[in-house]
């Protein structure tokens, strides 16, 4: 519908409040199924746009080559079955009239526009306390009078302000891509300079190219870019979609980006180069930016090195495309990781620049000093033109939010105010002292990492859900705890280690808007796992939220959602859902039997310099090992590794992952040893194994290929409980020499009554049931207390430097500390690693809890100091990268 039809709702008269139930600001792809849904659980509403029509960021962003980089089968609403049907895309990729125009469709068919004020802009809200109600004032018409007040404000809305000097002294036309003439504009034949290279500015170049007599491209970043291939809708999607509709948008919803991909398991180490190369080109030729960013190896988004392949084949393909070395080298991006910056879908981007009217100017090497009357002068060289076109970017994310009218919370509270250090949220939806305020794709949502229309759908639901629900209880305000809200922004920081986002300078960061406080803005969890977040807080009673009522009713039900760090939730939820018996009722060898085939299923991990078997003797039997060496020429200092398994499962190769990668980052030999193992030997046998082992192993260090000297020691679990005495040990009886001991989640005391037994005995795979079954395999009663079994019980003085693991969520935890106290206690130097969000297999589980990398790293470290090598440098992997032991 043209601009001028579409009529504006201000009949009331300046002053007479509009009284509805919500008020909503956007009528984009949020606003209009808000209205939807809103209306249909029976709510008077109202939305507020400062644009002619419907249509959000596509109402705005008209520039020659908009569309959209989801495919548009899956950028679309789904809520309605017949309104699926009756709308067929002609395209893989929309472009923006069309997109437009399916969402005057979706306002026409369900007769929204008579809820929506257009060319009305909200220029201030404040909540009434005593009406418990938000009061806007608008630029045109009534105010609004409303009991909620929800932010459709979409992400990317408020355009950058140029930044550049001398932008007023120009003669020529200025354009913004982000606010493009509805009538377009005529390039032919003109000399026009494009600021940036996002995403905008790569879909407008090749047609502004085709059309400009003459097109410089000023880039600051250069970014990766992917071809689209558009074309009509891939019919193996199509089919997908029509054989099982419901199933595949409900894979979506269930998926981390929103678009029905499974999730990639094989890791990029287990594939050959000739495999990986395959399936790169497959990516490439599917022209599918959620294909590529997913579904190459499952480390590409969470590891450095896996990421680094993709981007070095990427590199390749733009060296390829274009025809001047110097351009095509200035083109390649090199500062950050592929997809921690959006990367682009294009046609035709790069051969662009072999086209003799296009000239990219690299503004690292010659940054702009001013806009001036005639053009864009550099460091170096000054460039006449008659239009500039400034596609650079949003205040993303928080900018339509926050900057655009002021927000006036409880107790006068500015929003403001209260986001001066970046945005605080609970779910990304509601803010503490904002009573009924709500923000659909907030800041702390999963919102521009994954599909919005998924995202949209999602939030719309469960926000109007939630007010129908207010409603029917008798509530009249709902608003987060100040403890919700806290867990909320710790989550999101244990999320943002698990990708690779907070290694670049980018918008989801704040770093593109000069003076903005940075941090990773959209929720990095995934669009499933968040869903299932936002349902347990209604099903555990609106866990995070106080709802108050007439008569002072209240319910608050506090607490944080996610304590557990996100990949733990996520295995921790995978485990669950096998239903699995408890270990303790297969019997030892049933046990031993079902560890095994668990670990079948798990990568052995990345490749080391050497593995070499043996056994050593001990004196009734001999006990096999396995040593796993470094790739770096030796002699190496040698660490005696002891495994988990409660006394009772495991062997030398059961930790495999773990001595992996820790000999990758210790650079130090591991030699892990199989002890003898309970019921069949019992206390003191696993002990005694473990002492005899290192001493032999001590005597051998140089024939197994180690630096002769003393030696480390280290163990998990059980395997910290056998390091730990085996230090008292040597201590004690003459030896060996044992300069540092590593204790991951130690066994150190037969007492079962510290809180983390109670806190933790049910929950978190290592229960208490199992821990009772594994003592009472190994020890006796009368045994437990011998330092042998129980070293917290023995004497804890002059033993090695010691590093010493807990974890929050697991029953051993407290023992644990409790040990590490003892011994600083005792004088002896002792580093703690208290893992929070953890449980007890976290940081065995390498390569699956991504986000036990940083502890790992700080286990590497302190087995270097104590062996007196010199510290890893945690410099950038590569130049550029600025937060090192990243996750790789
Ligand atoms: P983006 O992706 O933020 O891109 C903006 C571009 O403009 C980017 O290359 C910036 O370089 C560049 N830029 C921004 N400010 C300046 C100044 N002052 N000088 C020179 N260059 C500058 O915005 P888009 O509109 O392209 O895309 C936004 C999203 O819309 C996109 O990601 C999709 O999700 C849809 P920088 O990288 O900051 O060095």
């Amino acid at each position: 519908m043209p601009d001028a039809m579409v009529a504006t709702r201000a009949s009331d008269e300046r002053g007479t409040a509009q009284q509805v139930d919500v008020a909503v600001v956007g009528a984009g792809f949020s606003g209009l199924y808000l209205l939807y849904r809103l209306r249909k659980a029976g709510f008077s509403a109202v939305a507020l746009d400062e644009a002619g029509d419907v249509g959000g960021t596509w109402y705005w962003n008209r520039y020659p080559g908009a569309r959209c980089d989801i495919q548009t089968i899956d950028y679309s609403y789904t809520f309605d079955p017949e309104l699926e049907t009756a709308w067929t895309w002609s395209e893989k990729y929309a472009a923006q009239p069309e997109i437009l125009r399916y969402l005057g469709f979706v306002a026409d068919r369900y007769d929204l526009r008579k809820d929506i004020r257009f060319r009305t802009k909200v220029t201030e809200a404040k909540w009434d306390e005593k009406a418990e109600r938000w009061q806007l004032t608008t630029d045109n018409g009534a105010p609004v009078s409303c009991r909620h007040y929800i932010m459709a404000t979409g992400c990317l809305s408020a355009p950058k302000p140029p930044e550049i000097d001398g932008v007023k002294d120009f003669k020529g036309e200025v354009y913004f891509t982000g606010r493009w003439p509805h009538d377009g504009v005529n390039l032919a034949g003109k000399r026009v300079a494009v600021i940036g290279t996002g995403s905008s500015a790569i879909q407008s170049i090749p047609l502004i190219a085709e059309q400009a007599a003459h097109l410089t491209v000023f880039q600051r970043t250069p970014n990766f870019a992917l071809p689209a291939h558009n074309g009509p809708a891939p019919s193996d999607r199509m089919s997908l979609l029509q054989s099982d509709r419901a199933g595949y948008r409900e894979q979506a919803r269930q998926s981390m980006a929103g678009v029905p991909y499974p999730q990639q398991t094989v890791v990029s180490w287990q594939l050959s180069d000739a495999e990986r190369r395959e399936r790169f080109e497959r990516a490439w030729a599917a022209g599918d930016l959620v294909h590529i960013l997913t579904q190459l190896w499952a480390d590409q988004a969470v590891d450095i090195d896996g990421n680094k392949i993709v981007q070095d084949l990427i590199r390749e393909k733009i060296r390829a495309a274009v025809r001047d070395p110097e351009t095509a080298a200035a083109l390649m991006p090199d500062d950050h990781p592929f997809g921690a910056k959006r990367p682009c879908l294009d046609t035709n981007y790069y051969a662009t620049y072999n086209r003799p009217n296009v000239t990219l100017v690299n503004l690292r090497q010659e940054p702009i000093k001013a806009i001036t009357a005639s053009g864009i002068s550099t460091n170096g060289r000054s460039f006449d033109v008659d239009v500039i076109v400034f596609a650079t970017g949003f205040d993303a994310m928080t900018g339509a939010i926050r900057a655009v009218h002021p927000i006036t919370g409880r107790d006068g509270k500015s929003l403001t105010d209260v986001w001066a250090q970046g945005p605080q949220t609970y779910l990304g939806l509601t803010v503490e002292g904002f009573p009924n305020f709500f923000m659909i794709t907030g800041p702390g949502s999963p919102s521009v990492l994954s599909n919005m229309a998924v995202s949209i759908e999602q939030h719309v639901d469960w926000v109007v859900d939630r007010l129908a629900a207010l409603r029917d209880a008798g509530f009249t305000t709902i608003e987060p705890t100040e403890t919700a809200q806290a867990g909320w922004t710790r989550h999101m920081a244990d999320c943002s280690m698990v990708t690779l986002h907070r290694l670049a300078n980018t918008w989801y960061t704040g770093a593109n808007v000069p003076g903005k406080v940075q941090g990773l803005m959209p929720y990095t969890g995934g669009v499933g796992p968040y869903r299932s977040i936002c349902d347990e807080v209604v099903s555990r009673g609106m866990l995070g939220f106080k709802l108050t009522g007439p008569g002072g009713a209240t319910q608050c039900n506090d607490g944080e959602v996610v304590r557990l760090q996100p990949d733990v939730r996520l295995v921790l939820n995978l485990l669950a859902s096998l239903n699995l018996p408890p270990i303790e009722s297969m019997g030892a060898i049933g046990a031993r039997a079902f560890v095994n085939e668990f670990n079948k299923g798990r990568p052995a991990g990345r490749p080391i310099g050497a593995i070499v078997d043996g056994t050593l003797p001990v004196a009734d039997g001999a006990l096999p090992y396995r040593v796993y060496k470094p790739a770096t020429p030796g002699p190496h200092p040698v660490v005696v590794y002891f495994h988990g398994g409660g006394w009772v499962l495991g062997d030398e190769q059961s930790d495999e992952p773990f001595c992996r990668d820790m000999v990758r980052r210790t650079g130090m030999m591991f030699v892990s040893v199989d002890y003898r193992h309970a019921p069949e030997h019992r206390f003191p046998t696993a002990a005694e194994d473990g002492y005899a082992a290192t001493r032999w192993i001590a005597e051998h260090a140089a024939e197994l290929g180690g630096r002769p000297g003393p030696v480390l020691v280290a163990g998990w679990s059980a395997g910290g409980n056998i390091a730990a005495v085996t230090c008292q040990l040597a201590r004690d009886r003459g030896g060996p020499d044992i300069a540092g001991q590593l204790l991951i989640c130690p066994v150190t005391d037969c007492s079962f009554d510290r809180p983390s037994y109670n806190d933790n005995a049910a929950g978190y795979f290592l229960t208490r049931g199992l821990m009772y079954w594994f003592w009472d395999l190994y020890c006796s009663p009368a045994d437990r207390t011998d330092p042998r079994a129980s070293p917290l019980r023995g004497n804890v003085e002059k033993l090695p430097p010691a590093f010493v693991t807990t974890c929050e969520f697991d029953p051993l935890r407290d023992e644990g500390v409790a040990y590490a106290e003892a011994m600083a206690a005792a004088g002896v130097p002792v580093e703690q690693l208290k893992a929070h969000g953890h449980f007890h297999s976290s940081f065995t589980m390498v390569d699956v809890v991504i986000t036990g990398v940083s502890g790992r790293v700080q286990m590497a470290e302190a087995l270097r100091r104590f062996a007196g090598l010199p510290e890893v440098s945690r410099d950038e992997p590569s130049p550029g990268f600025k937060i090192s032991a990243a996750a790789s």
